[in-house]
């Protein structure tokens, strides 16, 4: 009974590590005229691959659905950008990337992850 319980558990871990760390959600967008909707849900930004054009302003529209505290923070590390989530009011990020390159976005623990792509 008690291997039985171990491996549950072993099971479980292994899950939350490849859901979390491992597995890539490749969900890609393009900002198409100026908003785009985010969904953050089940660990995962969807879409969580984004692109934008540098010099353009660009609203992200975050659309949080999961309760998780985990959830309630976004972090841009390169841009100097946070914003508070909450479940169920959409959260309008604004702001113009000035510079090309390749920014992270995460929640506090880095367990969502998202990256936005400037052009
Ligand atoms: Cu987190």
């Amino acid at each position: 009974m008690e291997i039985i319980i171990n491996l549950t558990g072993l099971v479980l871990i292994a899950f939350i590590v490849w859901w979390f760390w491992i597995f890539k959600n490749r969900s890609e967008a393009r900002v198409e005229g100026s908003v785009l909707d985010i969904v953050v849900d089940s660990g995962i930004y969807e879409p969580s691959v984004i692109h934008a054009k540098a010099g353009e302003s660009v609203t992200l529209r975050f659309i949080r659905k999961d309760s998780n505290p985990c959830a309630e923070k976004v972090l841009f590390s390169g841009l100097d950008i946070s914003a508070d989530l909450v479940v169920g009011t959409p959260y309008d990020l604004t702001f113009t990337p000035e510079k090309k390159g390749e920014y992270e976005f995460t929640c506090q623990m880095a367990m969502y992850r998202g990256k936005l792509i400037v052009e």
